[in-house]
């Protein structure tokens, strides 16, 4: 049948993003609405990205999805959300020379297949759903022609992954927390573009490949429900917090935004640490997490001003935010000066940003 002979594709890249104010604690679990606002930087594509590949056809039976080559299921809640929103914003899609024509009320009637690839090594523990929801929404939007623009989107990605939202955008990004009950206010938005700061350079030392022991998703559900910090957190610490970030953003002042990215890593480690039973992302390599901890801390004192920024996630790899490329060649020194390269260590750098280095 001639008339099932068509395929249309469309591929999409999206990189991974790094809170430097952290997100942790839903005030609703089902729409992935935060309990605080949040502020991130969106790594450069060439580096941690995922690259989706979304493709209709009427020969498909059911919607099915690959990553990294092997299948996997589509039945979760996450995924259904994000189709369905998705599918519910499509519009009219004709191609004329390939006799292609998709009515807008038609599209229910059409399955997906969808191909999804991280250039990272998934072993190395930096898998992130951030990267890989935001990317599928944004091929599926262009695949269906959904004309909504990118804060709309990040609503939809938001329902895949929380942290998702913010790899929409590319630079310096804010996931307001919103204050509708439909999460229709829970959106994105850029504060920044990637040119405005780009003196800095990110370093991801990978301490460990471990996967971490406590999902993000159930870490953050326990500590919503037994930690009176995160609840001083979201209400007394992040508002004021997330202002100064704006504004240390804004002016490029490297030593506030290096002070409340550290302070805010350490309050969210303390917040996991307060959950009953505590969480312990840094517990397995701690003795290393502690040892870049103090080498930054007096380094920075050292200098008299803060020249490298950490962060921790979820997880025990650090984050490390260089003001300029001369302090990350020192940086990657220093890295290697305590960590030095040895078959067994699981100690490697990527460096973000610039490939030079
Ligand atoms: C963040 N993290 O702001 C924080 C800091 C981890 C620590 O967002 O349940 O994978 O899918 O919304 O987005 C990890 O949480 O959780 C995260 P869900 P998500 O980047």
């Amino acid at each position: 049948d001639k008339s099932q002979n068509w395929i249309l594709i469309v591929t999409a890249q999206t990189p991974t993003n790094i809170a430097v104010i952290k997100y942790w604690g839903k005030r609703d679990e089902t729409l992935i609405l935060p309990v605080n606002d949040s502020i991130s930087v969106t790594l450069d594509p060439n580096h941690l990205c995922t690259t989706t590949t979304v493709a209709v056809s009427p020969s498909f039976e059911k919607d099915r999805m690959w990553l990294n080559g092997k299948e996997i299921s589509l039945s979760g809640d996450r995924f259904q959300s994000c189709l369905r929103e998705i599918r519910s914003r499509a519009s009219d899609v004709e191609d004329e020379e390939k006799g292609i024509c998709i009515r807008k009320q038609d599209w229910d009637k059409f399955h997906v297949h969808i191909a999804s690839y991280n250039n990272f090594p998934t072993a190395a523990g930096l898998a992130s759903s951030a990267a890989g929801l935001a990317c599928l929404v944004f091929a599926l939007a262009k695949l269906m022609n959904v004309k909504e623009d990118l804060g709309q989107l990040s609503a939809i990605a938001r329902q895949g992954s929380g942290s998702a939202c913010r790899s929409l955008y590319g630079g310096f990004v804010k996931w307001v927390m919103g204050n509708d009950a439909s999460g229709s206010d829970s959106i994105a938005v850029q504060l920044a573009n990637e040119t405005h700061w780009d003196d800095l350079v990110i370093i991801i030392a990978v301490v460990s490949s471990r996967q971490k022991e406590t999902s993000s998703t159930t870490g953050m559900r326990e500590s919503v429900e037994t930690s009176p910090l995160l609840h001083h957190r979201a209400k007394e610490v992040v508002p004021k917090r997330i202002l100064q970030m704006q504004e240390a953003i804004q002016n490029r002042d490297f030593p506030s935004f290096a002070r409340l990215t550290c302070t805010d890593s350490n309050q969210f480690h303390a917040v996991c640490l307060d959950t009953r039973p505590p969480i312990f992302y840094m517990n397995d390599t701690s003795h290393r997490q502690v040892l870049i901890i103090n080498c930054i801390e007096k380094w920075n004192r050292s200098e008299g001003t803060p020249q490298v920024a950490y962060t921790f996630d979820a997880g025990p790899n650090a984050v490390l935010i260089a003001r300029n490329r001369n302090v990350a060649t020192l940086l990657l020194q220093r890295l290697l000066f305590y960590f030095p390269p040895h078959p067994d260590t699981e100690l490697n750098s990527y460096v973000i940003g610039d490939k030079s280095i």
